[in-house]
């Protein structure tokens, strides 16, 4: 096998277009056409600046000084030898996207670009790390502005469109250019893969340039973007500040997520502390109600109010839906919703886009404030249509997994846009199968971490081995080039601080749901079937 791969290695130096077509497979590794100096002079981009072109070697921590110090990814090690180029592309006089494109140098023809998150202004250094692991030429952009508040978008409508879509459009086509450049030849295959920002992000490219993409890898959507920003901006107008009647403490919020397990975690066959189906959970709160004299352990009824109204559905002003409830899960969104403190993002959207009014104040926000938030709806940032024929048209692939235990990103809102498809589109599971899949990831927090199996490998963070069966970018290669659609993600958890197994799970693909089979070992996933 290693002899069989260097000598192609060695031939397609010599002959690489002969070579395209016999080649394409698992093994195929092309190396540049001209060394990593030589790529900064030798391309010729519109409006760009290049920064820098410099080899690094497997095994480098890589540190990245130059970053916005609100952005959390400061180092990362690299795993095979790439050349890190840096640039920025101007997108208007006052507006301009920071780019970097790592290319391996064993490269596997493919290309990678990846997203963001938040309202980030962060390059997902980890993830250009994962991709150049796995052989892909990886790109991945600041989104047209630094670190991770929304202030830079303020009176800046180049920042904002670079942000809604052309971040991620630049680096497919710039991206793709580079690479041509540097191993002169084209890519095979196009990937793109992000969760959060970045799942809206790569929706985004699947609704409007699915042509960039041949598959999709995009985990818990912040799509339906604004009325996500409305929703998550009602928690704290419900529980009030520390002190106040309304308010639970992080312990009683404990209380709380203890308690929706305890009577929803049996719904899938296992008591686990995992709900595989947390949309059939209907929680009823009034159970922690304090007994006479009872002071621990219990909530009052004003309380328990506000835990109802906090997992209830977001309505407008018209009484219509805007936005599904907070996830049922063992562990409550304290950090993000529940601690008194007004959701930043949707803060920082209302001040710097749709107020333009830095002093806007979030505890006055009420019903009249969903229509302009609805309206300021600039480059469709809502990411909600209906409508993917563009992408299937093109032959695409679309990969979209949610984890349930997410603090962030309501999972039920994942499902509500498959539903949203299959109606708009007219097409049933198994036809919407051909080129969109859903895959619902128990015991997954937002984008990673969790409770039970979520390590997927669907990004830098969650990565493991890559394998088909239990590597969401490998299953979605194998998609996309072997025609082999995945039924399911095979998600492990480990020991902690361990590389044991301590739990699988085969992740059933919506509408279906994983259920015990009656007997066998709960932490096996042979033990649990899809229905
Ligand atoms: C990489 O370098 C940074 C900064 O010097 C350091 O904080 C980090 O621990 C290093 N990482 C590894 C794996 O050595
Ligand atoms: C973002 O930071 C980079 C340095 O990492 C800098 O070159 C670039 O000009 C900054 N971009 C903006 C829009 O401030
Ligand atoms: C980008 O380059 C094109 C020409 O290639 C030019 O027309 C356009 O004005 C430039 N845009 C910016 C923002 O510099
Ligand atoms: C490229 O891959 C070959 C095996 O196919 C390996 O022997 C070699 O070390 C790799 N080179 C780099 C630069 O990663
Ligand atoms: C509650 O406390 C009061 C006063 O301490 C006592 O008289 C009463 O019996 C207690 N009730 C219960 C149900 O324990
Ligand atoms: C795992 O490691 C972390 C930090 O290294 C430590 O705080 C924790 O106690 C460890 N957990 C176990 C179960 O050993
Ligand atoms: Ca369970």
């Amino acid at each position: 096998m290693a002899s069989f791969s260097i000598i192609k290695k060695s031939l397609s130096k010599i002959w690489p277009s002969l070579l395209l077509v016999p080649i394409i497979s698992a093994d195929s590794v092309f190396q540049p056409a001209i060394s990593c100096q030589d790529l900064a002079r030798s391309l010729h981009l519109n409006n760009a600046t290049i920064y820098f072109a410099e080899p690094v070697s497997a095994g480098s921590n890589v540190t990245f000084p130059d970053q916005d110090e609100t952005c959390t990814t400061t180092s990362v090690v690299t795993t095979s030898d790439i050349c890190r180029l840096s640039f920025s592309i101007a997108t208007s006089t006052i507006s301009a996207v920071s780019l970097e494109a790592w290319l391996p140098l064993n490269w596997t023809g493919r290309f990678l670009a990846t997203g963001n998150g938040g309202l980030n202004g962060c390059i997902k250094y980890q993830d250009l790390a994962y991709g150049t692991s796995q052989g892909f030429a990886t790109i991945g952009t600041n989104n047209g502005h630094n670190g991770t508040s929304g202030e830079p978008l303020y009176n800046n409508p180049g920042s904002i469109e670079d942000y809604v879509y052309r971040s991620i459009y630049l680096e497919a086509t710039v991206g793709k250019q580079i690479v041509n450049t540097f191993y002169d030849r084209p890519h095979s295959k196009s990937y793109y893969l992000g969760c959060s920002t970045g799942g809206r992000q790569g929706f985004k490219a699947a609704q409007d340039f699915p042509g960039e993409f041949d598959g999709i890898l995009a985990g818990a959507p912040a799509f339906s973007m604004t009325s996500l920003f409305y929703a998550s901006a009602q928690p704290y107008l419900y529980t009030g500040k520390p002190g106040d009647p309304t308010f639970l403490t992080e312990d009683e919020w404990r209380l709380v997520g203890e308690d929706m397990v305890k009577q929803c975690d049996k719904l899938d066959g296992v008591l686990d502390g995992i709900l595989e189906d947390p949309e059939l959970c209907q929680y009823r709160p009034e159970s922690l109600i304090c007994a006479k004299n009872q002071t621990t352990g219990c909530l009052t009824g004003t309380q328990i109010e506000t835990v109802r109204s906090v997992f209830s559905p977001t309505y407008g002003p018209d009484g219509k839906f805007i936005y599904p409830r907070i996830q049922p899960a063992k562990d409550m969104p304290y950090a993000y919703y529940l601690s008194g403190d007004p959701f930043a993002y949707s803060t920082d959207w209302y001040r710097y886009v749709v107020y333009k009014d830095p002093s806007w104040d979030p505890a006055t926000l009420s019903p009249a404030d969903w229509p302009p938030l609805l309206e300021t709806d600039t480059h469709n940032v809502a990411t909600w249509k209906g409508d993917l024929s563009p992408a299937r048209d093109a032959g695409t692939k679309i990969l979209h997994y949610h984890g349930l235990e997410d603090t962030v990103i309501t999972s039920e809102n994942s499902a509500r846009y498959y539903n949203h498809v299959s109606r708009t589109m007219e097409l049933t599971s198994a036809e919407l199968d051909e080129f969109y899949r859903y895959f619902r990831i128990s015991g997954m927090n937002h984008c990673r971490g969790g409770n039970g199996a979520s390590i997927i490998g669907a990004s830098g963070d969650n990565f493991d081995e890559y394998k088909p069966d239990s590597n969401a970018l490998a299953a979605l290669v194998r998609w996309v080039e072997d025609g082999v659609a995945p039924d399911s993600l095979l998600g492990k958890k480990k020991e902690a601080n361990s590389s044991q197994v301590a739990m699988s799970r085969r992740h059933c693909k919506y509408p279906k749901r994983n259920t015990y089979k009656g007997s066998g070992d709960v932490n096996s996933a042979d033990s649990w079937q899809c229905l």
